[in-house]
């Protein structure tokens, strides 16, 4: 046994923390990895450019182009974190064989049957999202909330296509599959009419779930937004919009992004109050900087602080969790695994903190210990706790994870095109 872990694994019990139960814990708790970090966010159903009001910066070579090549830097990147992955993939990978193209309305479970077959290999699960961008079909920035009655359809048609393929995600993989909607449907500059198009969206929203599906297998939900890139006077799936539609649609849950809000709003304190009134929720985790810029995940402060409100009220099991950032000016691989890895080290953390004893302090007005407390607990030997989880889950403890993307990089990515 090593004995740096010993040793910090005493002193965490002398706070009440069991490092060893910690670490047995976060082994089983699912962290949804999105394909959409290795090729900028475009997919492979079509050539146009990003829309939606979602933008990458950056051109570090050796992005994937391919279906085989997003998969393989994929596997590169999960086999340099610990911890339980699911995959999230967006309508727009869809993998279509020579002749065989459909459009998004007539998507079908087949045009997904590769990304199934890399789910079993890792015995992962897939979350699923309509793809709302980057298509003809979006009409004056809009689609679900349009008021041109073909392009609200065709949406509405391809929203239940997903339902279909979600569904058939979860069927094949025996692990529930979160499917969002998220459009960036929005007006740029001040609207005539806020009511109508967001009429319309809850309409649209409406009927994409009466498409029949299995509750315990699919899990609809509707992430909000403030703006986005030249949609920044409107939204039509707001905060307000997104939480109450999804308070008062039975199934359907809310999803936050932590990217999606006022800068100084934090997602730590919505996390709270939402569970108070939703059995389950879930989370896009990024890092804006002063806006929805998706940076890569880091061990930050605001990160540590949502992992600590998921662990602290017992809701790893309420809380569907994926990473949503893409950053294009830097190894891709490396962008997964410094997120990945930094959202494990954050649960890790959270389960690490003697939250019971904090709880007390604040219950009982200790307000002085509770602050003097929860600086102490900052400096205890985590790192050795971090590197005894990543030991036991076979991947480096150490930043010879970068020397294998380093070398691969070499290999593979610097002979693409
Ligand atoms: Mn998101």
């Amino acid at each position: 046994m090593n004995a740096r872990y010993e040793s910090a694994k005493k002193i965490y019990a002398s706070f009440g923390v069991d490092t060893d139960v910690a670490i047995s814990k976060l082994k089983n708790v699912p962290l949804s990895v999105h394909c959409w970090q290795g090729d900028d966010v475009i997919g492979f159903d079509h050539d146009g450019p990003l829309t939606g009001g979602i933008q990458t910066t950056g051109n570090y070579p050796g992005k994937a182009r391919t279906p085989e090549e997003l998969m393989n830097d994929m596997d590169k990147a999960l086999s340099l974190c610990p911890g339980k992955k699911k995959i999230n993939v967006h309508a727009c990978y869809a993998i279509f064989e020579k002749g065989g193209f459909v459009d998004r309305d007539k998507l079908e479970p087949k045009h997904f049957a590769p990304w199934v077959e890399f789910a079993k290999k890792h015995g992962m699960g897939i979350d699923f999202n309509p793809t709302f961008f980057s298509h003809p079909m979006v009409k004056d920035g809009l689609t679900l909330s349009s008021p041109d009655e073909k392009v609200r359809k065709f949406w509405i048609e391809h929203g239940k296509a997903c339902i279909r393929i979600s569904q058939y995600f979860a069927e094949e993989t025996g692990i529930p599959c979160v499917m969002n909607i998220w459009t960036g449907d929005g007006f740029k500059d001040i609207p005539a009419d806020r009511l109508t198009p967001r009429m319309r969206y809850k309409a649209s929203i409406e009927e994409i779930l009466s498409e029949p599906f299995d509750t315990n297998k699919v899990k609809p939900c509707v992430e909000s937004k403030v703006f986005g890139i030249g949609v920044e006077s409107f939204t039509a799936g707001s905060a307000e919009f997104s939480l109450t539609f999804a308070a008062t649609h039975e199934g359907c849950l809310p999803l936050m992004d932590n990217g999606h809000y006022h800068p100084t709003e934090v997602v730590s304190d919505k996390i709270p109050a939402l569970l108070c009134f939703f059995p389950e929720i879930a989370l896009h985790i990024t890092r804006g900087v002063r806006w929805d810029s998706d940076h890569v995940l880091l061990f930050d402060d605001e990160t540590k602080e949502m992992a600590k409100e998921i662990v602290r009220n017992d809701a790893l099991d309420r809380v569907y969790m994926a990473l949503d950032y893409f950053d294009a000016s830097i190894n891709r691989i490396a962008a997964w695994t410094v997120g990945i890895r930094s959202w494990q080290k954050a649960l890790l953390a959270a389960l690490c903190t003697p939250n019971a004893k904090l709880k007390s302090l604040q219950d009982a007005a200790q307000f002085t210990e509770l602050m003097a407390m929860q600086e102490e607990v900052k400096t205890l030997p985590f790192g050795d706790v971090w590197k005894q989880y990543c030991e036991e889950c076979g991947v480096a403890s150490d930043l010879s994870w970068l020397d294998e993307i380093k070398q691969y990089e070499a290999d593979v990515l610097s002979k693409r095109g």
